[in-house]
């Protein structure tokens, strides 16, 4: 038995919303916290939270939050013997994963090298394949010679799918119609990895065209257990981008849920991963599943399994970096009730979901029983550009999925934001949406449902209140200017979030 290390000061090397959520649950456990911040953020709210903070570079991350040095040297003059990534950034880079350990530090997620393992595709395949998971048939080497390629591809049946071995969120991804394409194709694959990712490996697999996305957060200690804490269903995706996410996923059987998560427990342990983990998979339209990567950190939408499990994430990673077991074993888990997670992003969905910027002219929060909001902006704050456009995140938690679809539905229209557009409005047309109600659609869904036009319309309409409340409320020759400032911009900035 190896005994446990205290984290008692822990330095968060991210910002936004998840640097406050991690920082508010190490303050429960008695953590001092450490915050790093780059010049932009000085104001910021997760700098104001913590209980010191360190200044590690100029505005683009590259200069700041990508800065390993800068991170390492603030842990050690603030005296934190832990460090935690949070999602994006560093969160994944295996080098600083072991930079942290030479220094002496605590890395609160995964060790290097399972980061190593699971950061390649082509090897997380070739590790899981050995521990039962089941994989998309294809190729789990990487293909170079094109008559060999071709055979494979026939053999599984076209189309296929070429992927990169380095590449990660649909990024070096192709799909062949026919054999025609293929060697075109592949080339083409190859010599963009090479470009991308300085690593040229491809692999190929067979083409699920309606696929679901279903993922488990899974949990591992550094004493060789693993759990699994259930499933997310992340189907309502944009370029990649998750935008509604929701526990449990609607259409697993309690069947096809344990066997996913017995696969998904094999997966990790593959890794030899402790901290917190999430195994992705594809769904088929016929029940089938396939194991697509890992994602070796706490993920964005870790709430909604939160909801659903009673447990605080962030302290389970605390915990199990220190040196303790998990506290409990898969059979002492089960699933609560149901929760769905809108990311509030500034984009704007009727213009194809550019990001828009500006100040939070506004910024009222919905509240009541079920209601979870984390966000790291206030009223008045300027949305940088040089960041991820997350400003919050809206959970909502009830008995059913039904109860928690009306929730959130209510909440939407509850959360007052004007100044920049918001993907708010895109979350309550999911919510209504009949797809969505019934449980069945799939990755597809944004293209097969959505029209920006939906949220236009809203959004004109809108203006026309605000236009009509203007006129009346405002004196004759000041509403001349007034008015006309707000027609000038014309933009679902100013709409309510209309349900
Ligand atoms: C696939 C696939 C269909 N067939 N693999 C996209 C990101 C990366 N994680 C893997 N992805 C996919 N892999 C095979 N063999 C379809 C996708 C995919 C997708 C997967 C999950 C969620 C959204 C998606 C959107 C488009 C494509």
């Amino acid at each position: 038995m190896s005994e446990t290390i205290k984290i008692h000061k822990l330095l968060v090397a991210n910002r936004g919303e998840i640097a406050l959520r991690i920082m508010r649950s190490a303050k429960e456990m008695g953590i001092q916290t450490v915050a790093v911040y780059s010049e932009i953020d000085r104001n910021a709210m997760h700098v104001r939270f913590a209980d010191e903070a360190h200044c590690i570079g100029p505005a683009p991350s590259s200069e700041s939050y990508l800065r390993m040095d800068k991170i390492i040297d603030a842990a050690k003059k603030s005296g934190a013997n832990a460090i935690h990534p949070g999602y994006g950034f560093l969160s994944e880079n295996e080098d600083f994963a072991d930079l942290v350990k030479e220094n002496g530090l605590i890395f609160v997620g995964p060790s290097g090298d399972s980061m190593r393992t699971m950061g390649s595709k082509l090897a997380a395949k070739e590790a899981v394949a050995k521990f039962n998971v089941p994989l998309v048939p294809g190729t789990s080497t990487p293909i170079t010679n094109v008559d060999e390629a071709k055979g494979i591809a026939k053999k599984i049946g076209y189309p296929i799918l070429i992927k990169a071995s380095a590449g990660g969120g649909g990024k070096g991804m192709r799909v062949v119609e026919n054999e025609a394409e293929f060697q075109n194709q592949m080339e083409r694959a190859i010599s963009e990895a090479t470009a991308s990712f300085g690593d040229g490996a491809v692999f190929i697999e067979k083409y699920i065209a309606k696929p679901r996305h279903i993922e488990f957060q899974v949990f591992g200690d550094q004493h060789g257990n693993v759990v699994h804490l259930f499933d997310r269903e992340c189907s309502i995706q944009r370029r990649h981008q998750k935008v509604v996410e929701e526990a449990p996923s609607p259409v697993l059987t309690p069947e096809l849920r344990k066997k996913m998560g017995e696969a998904a427990v094999n997966a990790a342990k593959a890794a030899k991963y402790y901290n917190a983990g999430t195994i992705e998979f594809i769904l088929d339209e016929d029940m089938s599943f396939y194991f697509l990567e890992m994602n070796t950190r706490l993920q964005v939408e870790h709430p909604v399994t939160e909801m659903i499990t009673g447990l605080d994430l962030v302290k389970l990673q605390i915990k199990i970096a220190e040196g303790e077991k998990l506290p409990f074993t898969q059979n002492q888990l089960a699933i609560h009730g149901h929760a769905i997670e809108v990311r509030v992003c500034a984009e704007d969905p009727t213009n194809n979901f550019l990001p828009d910027i500006g100040k939070l002219q506004t910024y009222r929060r919905p509240q009541g029983h079920g209601v979870r909001v984390d966000d790291g902006f206030e009223e008045g704050m300027t949305i940088p550009v040089q960041y991820d456009p997350l400003l919050a995140k809206l959970i909502v938690y009830a008995e059913t999925r039904e109860l928690a679809m009306d929730k959130m539905v209510r909440a939407i229209s509850d959360y007052e934001i004007t100044g920049v557009a918001t993907t708010l409005g895109f979350g309550a047309f999911v919510m209504k949406h009949e797809a969505f109600r019934s449980g069945n659609f799939n990755t597809r869904f944004i293209e097969n449902y959505f029209k920006p036009e939906y949220l236009q319309q809203q959004a004109d309409e809108d203006l026309e209140k605000v236009v009509a409340a203007l006129a009346v409320t405002v004196s004759a020759p000041a509403s001349s200017s007034a008015t006309s400032q707000v027609v000038a911009r014309p933009s679902s900035k100013w709409k309510k979030n209309r349900v």
